[in-house]
């Protein structure tokens, strides 16, 4: 930056809204700022959270004993599929980019706003109308769905629950997804400030950068697919059904070309952020910073080319096995080089042990876990065993709930003072780290050992052999459930009563500490002029915050 002395004292965006004449609500669901779609998208993000969490803890009462406990057999496919709907297209995938995306990346690139902010705006409210048809799904005739979030082919044909409801809000939820994916590649391409070249782009641009591209050229794919299986559902036109002349293992490609894909749309922009925290609580540059953005890009590209590592017991041929087990293991390199850089980074820094730094510990050794028994699963002879076993959903939950959730909080806590203006309990919140990793460890590492035993995903009862393992993980959700409370209380009463935060608590350098917090309406009354590398901490001494008016002296 080329001004150094900040102006703090204006009227936040908090205050003062795009539309002139609303006010209230409204102000809020018709404003085109991205700071505030953002905050409606994360609020909304946190009740879908919230309520997948409640269905998660009750699957879990119900797996204490075995036998029919709290549900029956029924009850608990739909329940499985709600929670795996609502955390994957409600939660996760839209998660990263919408709610921080959509805050942070006008601001670090020294931006007013995302190019288009008006269809930034749609994109929220389509993600309001498909999250709405989940729920309509729910009550009319027919019943919740019972798939799986997969929608596997022929049941997703033939079972008479609300399947085509489901699959239309699915449908919709992709959309905003990719309207939101042609926005920020828009703003990444268009509104960066003068200086802000490709390679002085924060990484969690550069990440945020990648996921887009994957979000418009993978979701038309799932799109079309569940559009199919509701033609199919529909008029009976056997492109998938077997018994109409339709290949069902069609429906696993199309299926998971975009849904392989889509766990980087998870990954990425998480991985982004632990980019950012940990060179901030090193104060160091950070090591590898082109290795780290090519490594975004490669991720994104290898990632199209992994898909059928979900079909390995469907009888491809074992060509095709040999292939896409190869191509698997090569995907872990790029992610690899991430995690060295960033060790590398740590590496003889100054450590400051803050919240944010330690919820990314958290997803270093959970993600760790998640990605090196991704590896297993990669393998074809291992894969043959662990199949639709716990083995998956111990790993699944390791990368998307230890890896990419645990960066949600990171986020939440590193960017909450910027947001809000306001500071949350210290201590709390790194309690709340410590507690979350143990009920997570309790929860999930059990069902690595049950499906390596053999139990498998998706049943609501178990050999009595399996019991003390359930009991564990059961345990575990309780705990699990407490921490995501203490989460909940942490940042609401900071939001409510909290201590006025300084504009720049941690001492980061990136361009949105270099405003106010909150920022105000249109972020910089002067767009910035970059001339720093993105991590250059020297700029942090002559970094100065002054009530506004006095900054030109
Ligand atoms: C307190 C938190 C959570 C608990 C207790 C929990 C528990 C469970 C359980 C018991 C299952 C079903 C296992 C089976 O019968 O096959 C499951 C499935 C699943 N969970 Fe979670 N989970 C939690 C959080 C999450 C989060 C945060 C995500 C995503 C980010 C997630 C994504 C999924 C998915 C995609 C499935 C698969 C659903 C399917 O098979 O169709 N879960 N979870
Ligand atoms: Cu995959």
């Amino acid at each position: 930056m080329t001004n150094s002395t900040i102006a703090v004292s204006e009227k936040s965006y908090l205050e003062e809204g795009t539309t002139k004449k609303a006010t209230g609500i409204l102000s809020w669901l018709l404003s085109t700022d991205h700071k505030r779609i953002g905050i409606m998208y994360l609020v909304s993000i946190s009740v879908f959270f919230f309520t997948g969490v409640i269905l998660g803890v009750l699957m879990r009462l119900e797996l204490i004993a075995p036998g029919r406990t709290i549900m029956d057999a029924q009850t608990y496919n739909t329940i499985f599929t709600l929670h795996g709907v609502i955390m994957i297209f409600l939660f996760i995938i839209p998660g990263m980019p919408a709610v921080f995306g959509n805050f942070f990346l006008p601001l670090q690139l020294g931006a007013k706003d995302v190019a288009f902010p008006r269809l930034n705006l749609f994109s929220y409210w389509l993600y309001l109308f498909g999250a709405a048809l989940v729920l309509v799904s729910l009550f009319v005739e027919g019943g919740p769905i019972d798939t799986g979030w997969t929608f596997y082919i022929p049941y997703s044909v033939r079972t008479n629950t609300n399947v085509s409801i489901a699959i239309i809000a699915a449908f919709i939820l992709g959309f905003s997804s990719i309207l939101t994916g042609l926005n920020f590649v828009t703003t990444v391409h268009r509104m960066r400030a003068p200086g802000m070249t490709y390679f002085k782009m924060p990484l969690f641009v550069w990440a945020t950068y990648a996921t887009a591209w994957i979000q418009i050229i993978a979701t038309p794919v799932i799109g079309i697919t569940i559009l199919l299986v509701v033609l199919e559902r529909l008029f009976g036109v056997g492109i998938f059904d077997p018994s109409l002349g339709g290949d069902p293992i069609l429906f696993q490609h199309m299926f998971w070309i975009y849904s392989h894909p889509a766990v980087y749309i998870m990954i990425l922009p998480a991985m982004g952020v632990v980019s950012e925290i940990i060179p901030t609580f090193c104060r160091r540059t950070i090591f590898g910073y082109r290795a780290i953005a090519m490594s975004s890009l490669a991720i994104a590209f290898i990632g199209y080319l992994v898909w059928a590592h979900h079909m390995f017991t469907s009888g491809m041929s074992p060509t095709a096995n040999i292939i896409f087990s190869f191509l698997t293991f090569l995907v872990a390199l790029p992610s690899a080089i991430k995690v060295f850089n960033w060790i590398a980074t740590m590496y003889k820094g100054s450590i400051d042990l803050k919240p944010p730094f330690l919820w990314v510990m958290c997803f270093i050794f959970l993600f760790t876990i998640g990605g090196l028994t991704g590896l297993v699963l990669g393998a074809l002879v291992t894969d043959i065993h662990l199949h639709d076993t716990y083995f998956v959903v111990a790993h699944f939950h390791y990368v998307m709930f230890g890896g990419t959730g645990a960066i949600f909080f990171a986020a939440l806590y590193y960017w909450f003072p910027k947001i809000t203006g306001k500071m949350y309990n210290q201590k709390l919140a790194s309690f709340n780290a410590g507690l979350f990793f143990v009920a997570f460890n309790i929860l999930y590492f059990p069902k690595f050992i049950l499906g390596y035993m053999g139990m498998p995903r998706r049943y609501f009862d178990y050999l009595p052999e399996f019991t003390t393992l359930q009991v564990i993980s059961t345990v575990g959700s309780w705990i699990m459930l407490i921490s995501i409370i203490l989460i909940i209380y942490n940042l609401l009463s900071a939001v409510f009563n909290g201590k006025k935060s300084e504009p720049n608590p941690w001492g980061g350098v990136t361009l949105e500490w270099h405003i106010a917090s909150p920022p105000p309406l249109e972020n910089f009354h002067e767009i910035p002029v970059v001339t720093k590398e993105p991590y250059d901490f020297s700029q942090l001494k002559t970094m100065k915050y002054v009530p506004k008016g006095e900054e030109h002296e």
